[in-house]
């Protein structure tokens, strides 16, 4: 046995250890070990003899190196503004006990590495170590759990095999698009004084890491590159890597063509129309493409989504673009992803990245199975404020990339003024997303030459920084200076290079026509009628053999015996045509089966969407005995296209963005996001606001993602009972969405298929409010005829009072599950005078199919809309406008409904109902001339309330 051959590092001193243990009593350590020391000589071949006071110091060394490797990067040089490294005392050899002298002493091959071969003693293996750890790279990958990657980046930081020399850089090249970086910027602060442009400067080499990541995905075949970026350097991203044209900046920069009178190649009534819609949008959050063509490899296509100015908010966007371009859909069975196929970059800020919760959310998704995406590269660009705001004020953490760390990411922290760190920083990232498929992170530490943006002075706030960074030289005077030392190039030519590039800037800018430069995106009209011609229908026959097939589990399996009553009670729902007992969960899977049928994938995603919140859908069966799954909708030999059914994690924003992010990369697909109560949604607001309702209107998207919103007054409190149907609808304007609040089966599968059929022809999101109680309410069934013949109907008429229109003297108008309350109460028999009316689709209000209605009673004397929610929220506001234009004064139109509150609904299930009952009465009380509104509040609720005031507040001290 050799020590220094056979053991390395803390083994060969554990091995040492434990021979000091055996020498002072044999018996102390096993029977194996004494053998193996009773055949070993101490004085080892290459190394001195093993004396016990040794061992300490061999101890010391061993962990000095251990702690330069897990800590070296505290002691980095990474700021380039110089302030100095945190440290660390574990970094000092005294700590552990060791001197110099000591490690001169000691072997080499204890410290272990690729460069002992290179370094004659532990001392200089030392010195080679702080080289690698502790100089303008800081790698931090301690934290990673798997080995076998620990390793890796090990042997990838120490061997150097991604850095010159070893992994040569074209230097000239390298400088030369340095000097594009900084004159894009020179030209814009001179030709535009103050106007904004989120300048780069301070953090140049994004561009040059930028390029390199995309050459080396090139490389590797990757076809479909997405970066995802806020305002800082996006225009100088925009021009040099997605090469959007300088003229085209230029012009955007000029503003001319704003207000535009006519949109290109659609007639000009539908232009004038979606003129009056389209706002588009500033140019440091526009978006891009561009095809890398020609020569090898072919076909990858790099593109920059547009995003809005909540930062981070459009990182699951990408993500979920991602996603998208790498999954297969196009056979039956489940999705197949190629994590080969799309390599997400998202490029942060670093004040950011640890404030925005959507940070933190995304990158939990990165592992999981249906939104994986084989690894993100992450770009901290990291210029040491946040508007005004010091890293001490920002974050809890030392390093603005430290949330990374729970999620195991591999980080290097990089000195933006090293452009070999740099790069190196890029090629590790590449080669280990490549290699493990998992996210990288690159935090590269700069500085912001200007303030926020360039109309702002940062001097108020950081005097002293920008003292620095006004004396500071640019990472491409820095770099020509390192070229000059190195005799690469004569001293005059960065300023010629300087030169051209700001004269070619200077001739575009001079031959600009903003009218033609200026390109936008334009929303394009549906053809009309689209959504009118869609016939839903789905053949009995047909529906009767895709229920057979999703009745069908595999020989041998076992259903949970609940569930297999419950299939047993499926099997007879369509077994006569007009016998209601479809429900919900039987009529939504008819829909995605038939879609399927159809050749369109289906992707469904949400908390608990397998088996669905309310234990009604059961997409996957779980069998009793070998816990297997088994979804049938996967098994479908009718299907020509995949569907997925992923539970997704406990987010509602960054899952929200990311199904926007699949549903925009393939609007050819069904993207369905379930929100477990539709009051959650409220936590993606900001994907709502900013995506779904306006992403048409500002960037020319056409997003048709359907989400399901579980909504209705059960008791349940007031945070379990509103989908927030209010936000929508006041989001919705320029037929930007649809809305609607279904109350039966067949209008669900109606409604579904239509949507499907939409997808190219006419594309909106879709927003559904769906039943929870009433998923399995007798009322809320449907017949075979109802999907066999019908379709989806916007307006539901009373049936019963249609038999005898002349009594009717009231028309209640309402929505969803309101409905079943009114006609199952007791007053219905008794009143024959109301008619009951469903508004199914909210939005677009469907004014032709109300029209009709409210012709139809002769001796109407007053409408009234009966709602469950208060009245500031839920669909009164909205409508309100629709329906007295439609009435047109014949009638007097009345609320009868709860008053404003602030709180969607009661707090307890007794006031619940009390208040309901309330209301219902009051909707049926025709004795009660409607002279003016009606808000119910029952003596309870007003000593409810009072009873409240103020009770929370926390008494004063003393
Ligand atoms: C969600 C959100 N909140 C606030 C802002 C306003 N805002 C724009 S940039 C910025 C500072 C961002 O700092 P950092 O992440 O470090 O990026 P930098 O601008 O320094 O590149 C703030 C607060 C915003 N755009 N989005």
């Amino acid at each position: 046995m050799n020590l220094w051959r056979d053991f390395h590092g803390p083994n060969a001193w554990y091995v040492l250890e434990l021979y000091e243990r055996y020498r002072q009593n044999p018996d102390s350590v096993d029977a194996a070990t004494r053998a193996s020391f009773a055949r070993w000589t101490p004085a080892v071949d290459g190394a001195p003899a093993v004396a016990a006071p040794a061992i300490g110091k061999i101890v010391g060394a061993v962990k000095l190196a251990q702690a330069i490797r897990t800590y070296g990067h505290l002691a980095a040089q990474l700021d380039p503004l110089g302030s100095p490294p945190p440290g660390d005392p574990s970094l000092e050899p005294t700590t552990h006990g060791v001197t110099e002298e000591d490690l001169r002493r000691l072997p080499a091959g204890l410290i272990d590495g690729p460069f002992v071969e290179r370094v004659a003693n532990a001392l200089e293996a030392i010195q080679a170590l702080r080289a690698i750890y502790s100089s303008t790279i800081g790698y931090d990958y301690g934290h990673i759990r798997v080995p076998e990657e620990r390793e890796w980046l090990r042997l990838a930081a120490e061997s150097g095999r991604f850095r010159p020399p070893r992994d040569p850089i074209n230097p000239e090249a390298l400088l030369e698009r340095l000097t594009q970086v900084e004159a894009f910027e020179h030209f814009l602060h001179r030709m535009f004084p103050g106007k904004i442009r989120f300048s780069l400067e301070g953090l140049d080499m994004i561009v040059p890491i930028l390029d390199e990541v995309i050459g080396e995905a090139a490389e590797a075949r990757i076809h479909n590159i997405l970066i995802g970026m806020a305002h800082r350097g996006r225009l100088n991203v925009l021009a040099h890597v997605l090469n959007k044209p300088y003229a085209q900046i230029l012009a955007e920069f000029k503003d001319l063509t704003r207000g535009r009178t006519r949109l290109d190649g659609i007639d000009q009534a539908a232009g004038d129309r979606l003129l009056a819609s389209w706002t588009g949008y500033v140019k440091y959050h526009m978006g891009a493409r561009r095809a890398l063509k020609g020569g090898e490899p072919l076909n990858v296509v790099v593109s920059m989504p547009p995003n809005p100015s909540h930062v981070e908010s459009a990182y699951p966007v990408v993500e979920g673009m991602a996603y998208a371009a790498g999954t297969q859909v196009d056979k039956p069975g489940p999705p197949r992803f190629d994590p080969t196929v799309s390599l997400p970059i998202l490029i942060h800020g670093d004040a950011a990245f640890p404030g925005q919760g959507v940070v933190a959310e995304t990158l939990n998704l990165s592992r999981l199975p249906g939104y994986h995406t084989g690894g993100t590269i992450h770009v901290i660009a990291n210029n040491q404020l946040g508007y005004t705001t010091n890293p001490k004020d920002a974050r809890s953490t030392l390093y603005a990339s430290d949330l990374a760390m729970g999620f195991e990411i591999p980080i290097v922290h990089v000195n933006a003024d090293d452009p070999e760190a740099c790069i190196e920083s890029a090629r590790l990232a590449f080669a280990y997303r490549t290699k493990f498929q998992k996210d990288f992170l690159i935090d590269l530490i700069g500085y912001r030459r200007y303030g926020h943006n360039e109309g702002d002075d940062p001097r108020f706030t950081q005097p002293l920084m920008y003292e620095k960074i006004e004396r500071h030289l640019t990472v491409r005077e820095l770099w020509a200076t390192t070229m000059i030392t190195r005799g690469l190039i004569d001293g005059g030519w960065p300023k010629k290079l300087m030169q051209n590039r700001m004269q070619a800037l200077q001739r575009v800018l001079e031959s600009l026509h903003p009218e033609v430069d200026l390109v936008e995106p334009q929303p394009k009209a549906p053809p009309p009628g689209a959504a009118r011609r869609v016939q839903t229908a789905v053949p009995a026959q047909r529906l009767r053999e895709l229920h057979a097939s999703l009745l069908r589990v595999p020989e041998g399996f076992t259903l949970h015996p609940k569930l297999e009553r419950a299939m047993q009670r499926r099997r007879t729902a369509l077994a006569t045509l007009d016998e209601p007992g479809i429900d919900w969960a039987t009529a939504e899977h008819l829909a995605f089966a038939s879609i399927l049928e159809d050749g369109i994938a289906i992707r469904l995603t949400g908390q608990d969407v397998e088996r669905g919140a309310f234990g009604q859908r059961h997409a996957v069966f779980h069998d009793m005995k070998t816990g297997n799954a088994f979804t049938p909708l996967q098994a479908l030999p009718q299907a020509k296209a995949a569907f997925a059914v992923f539970n997704s994690p406990l987010t509602e924003n960054a899952a929200i963005g990311f199904e926007y992010g699949c549903n925009v990369q393939e609007p050819g697909r069904l993207t369905i996001w379930e929100a477990q109560y539709g009051d959650f949604v409220n936590g993606a607001q900001m994907m709502i606001d900013e995506f779904v309702a306006s992403a048409r209107a500002k960037w020319g998207q056409t997003p048709s993602l359907v989400m399901l919103l579980p909504h209705g007054y059960e008791g349940k409190g007031p945070d379990h009972s509103s989908a927030r149907l209010e936000r929508f609808l006041e989001l919705a304007a320029e037929t930007n969405m649809r809305i609607a609040n279904c109350t039966t089966a067949a209008q669900y599968f109606h409604l579904l298929r239509w949507q499907a059929a939409l997808l190219e022809a006419d594309p909106l999101p879709l927003v559904v409010l769906t039943p929870k109680s009433l998923l399995r309410h007798p009322l809320t069934r449907s017949s075979l005829r109802d999907l066999a013949e019908g379709r989806f109907k916007p307006v539901i008429d009373d049936a019963q009072a249609r038999q005898r229109p002349e009594e009717v003297r009231r028309l209640i108008l309402c929505s969803g599950k309101i409905h079943v309350d009114l006609v199952t109460s007791g007053h219905r028999a008794e009143t024959p005078g109301i008619a009951i009316t469903r508004i199914e689709r909210l939005y677009p209000f469907p004014a032709d199919d109300l029209r009709p209605v409210l012709d139809c009673y002769p001796k109407l004397e007053s409408v009234a809309w009966v709602q469950e929610e208060p009245e500031n929220m839920g669909a009164w506001i909205s409508l309100r406008p629709h329906l007295g234009a439609l009435i047109n004064g014949r009638w007097s139109l009345r609320y009868i409904g709860r008053p404003p509150n602030s709180s969607p609904t009661e707090g307890s299930s007794a006031w619940h109902a009390t208040n309901q009952r309330t209301l219902v009465e009051h909707a049926y009380d025709l004795n009660s001339a409607i002279a003016e509104d009606v808000f119910i509040s029952s003596k309870e609720t007003y000593a409810r309330r009072k009873g409240h005031a103020n009770q929370d507040r926390c008494p004063r001290a003393g």
